[in-house]
């Protein structure tokens, strides 16, 4: 640390004497890590100097930054100095001199031939790396900036480079960055741990992709294989335990009002018992994936089956989960590769099909008429990921499940109409030919058995002749409002 002070001393009485207006660089490339890693930060010099015949004799950059959730470890100096006398200090605490600030210094210098080794030339070196301890304790998504100390004394103290005559110094332009914490599988270092880790975490351990960013190792055992793949997917979609024991942030999502996703609606009527549900995309970012975690009223229906649209998604990778306990439903489809990514165009799709078993049983449908449930929960979550690997929250709209009364509905189109009579006398006169028994219940006087008297009972209700008579399945005296579209459908 002496040594350190003493060149800057020097060089702050050197830089008060003389500068040039050439413009000198020196820049940080920031470390990136999980808690308990090395993060290994590099420095440059761009060295302009005095002009074309100016070489560099000696630097002295100190460094700080926010000790809170790293400290350095060690510092190797760029092979371009490696035969000068190099002085890499480091005081994590701010107790080894002014100011009271983590720093580091990083100072070196040649006397050159005959009496050192040789000055350096002109252009851009690697002054050195310094190894940042990021502490166990540090908060994945922490970030920390690494900033000169120029500022920090009073009158103020100076990096700089001095030119082969001893002479001169100038006080560099300076580009500051950061280390940051990722989280443990946040492998494309976006911040959180989502299925795009999973696409670039495979393409490293199958297809020579770039090494993960936040660790791969999600299972601790040291090596980044497939064992990794199945326990972040597991972690993903089954409720594994998260990546390295440490429950990263839940994604924070980007509100996009030009991208929507529509559950749509469905209905039960007459005695089914399964229904479909369509999730309609429209997409205006060109995707690289999405989520759809979806709630369902499990007192209406049971969720049987999901699927995405396999003409859409063929090659994607996707994961679909239903847990008919709590009525949750996980869906994800995504690109499996980062470095050869494949898009889904703008464009409206349908992107996926929801089937359902009701619960509603026939006796409660026949006491209803038309009620609308919405049974896909308005707090599902619904996220789309463009092609910058941005996480968008679109507009959503629930599903809404229509219950329809059955009885009389003989063909099934969920309405009690002059079309169900046609069909009940149809069916009973056999004209044409092989016309097919009543889908939903035909008997509607309760009489026992399927009679012209049925299809009476539908045509005089529908028509309401005369006034009064009765809907099917009540036989019963029962006044409904007769609209004057009925009646000019008469
Ligand atoms: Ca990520
Ligand atoms: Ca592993
Ligand atoms: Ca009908
Ligand atoms: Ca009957």
């Amino acid at each position: 640390m002496r040594a350190m002070v003493i060149v800057i001393a020097v060089f702050s009485v050197l830089f008060t004497t003389r500068a040039f207006p050439y413009v000198d660089s020196l820049w940080i490339a920031g470390g990136v890590g999980s808690p308990g890693d090395l993060a290994s930060v590099e420095v440059w010099l761009q060295y302009e100097g005095g002009g074309v015949t100016d070489s560099l004799e000696a630097f002295d950059i100190p460094l700080t930054w926010d000790a809170q959730i790293c400290s350095v470890e060690a510092i190797t100096v760029g092979p371009d100095f490696a035969t000068w006398t190099f002085q890499g200090t480091i005081d994590n605490n701010g107790t080894e001199g002014p100011p009271a600030l983590p720093k580091v210094g990083l100072s070196a210098y040649t006397y050159g031939p005959p009496i050192g080794p040789p000055f350096v030339e002109r252009g851009t070196h690697l002054v050195a790396t310094v190894d940042f301890r990021i502490f166990d304790m540090a908060s994945p998504g922490d970030s920390v900036y690494i900033d000169t100390l120029m500022q920090a004394f009073s009158p103020p103290l100076y990096l700089g480079f001095m030119d082969k005559m001893g002479l001169l110094t100038y006080a560099p332009a300076y580009a500051g960055d950061f280390i940051s914490v990722f989280y443990c599988g946040d492998c494309n270092g976006d911040g959180w741990v989502t299925f795009l880790d999973l696409s670039y975490l495979n393409d490293y351990i199958s297809h020579g992709g770039p090494a993960p960013f936040g660790s791969g190792d999600v299972n601790q055992d040291e090596v980044v294989d497939a064992d990794d793949l199945s326990y972040l997917s597991s972690y993903l979609f089954d409720g594994g335990p998260p990546p390295c024991g440490i429950d990263p942030l839940p994604c924070a999502l980007i509100s996009s009002l030009t991208d929507s996703v529509e559950i749509g609606d469905t209905v039960i009527c007459c005695d089914m018992t399964t229904l479909s549900l369509p999730i309609t995309l429209k997409n205006t970012s060109t995707l690289m994936g999405m989520t759809f975690a979806l709630e369902y009223d499990t007192a209406l229906v049971v969720c049987d089956s999901v699927r995405f649209n396999s003409g859409l998604f063929h090659d994607w990778s996707q994961e679909t989960r239903i847990d008919t306990d709590s009525g949750t439903i996980l869906m994800a489809v995504w690109t499996p590769s980062l470095i050869a990514p494949h898009h889904l165009s703008p464009d409206s799709y349908e992107a996926a099909t929801l089937w359902f078993s009701s619960l509603v049983p026939p006796e409660a449908q026949e006491g209803i008429s038309q009620i609308d449930a919405t049974f896909i929960l308005p707090d599902h979550t619904v996220s789309l990921v463009d092609h910058n690997q941005t996480v968008l929250s679109p507009t959503s709209t629930p599903g809404t499940l229509h219950i329809s009364s059955h009885c009389g509905d003989v063909n099934a189109d969920c309405t009690i109409t002059f079309a169900d009579a046609l069909y009940l006398r149809n069916y009973y006169y056999q004209t044409p030919p092989g016309s097919p028994p009543p889908i939903c219940e035909g008997d509607v006087n309760l009489d026992g058995t399927i009679t012209f008297a049925d299809a009476l009972h539908i045509k005089n209700y529908y028509y309401q002749t005369p006034p009064g008579s009765p809907p099917p399945c009540e036989p019963a005296l029962s006044l409904i409002p007769i609209t004057d579209e009925r009646r000019v459908l008469e």
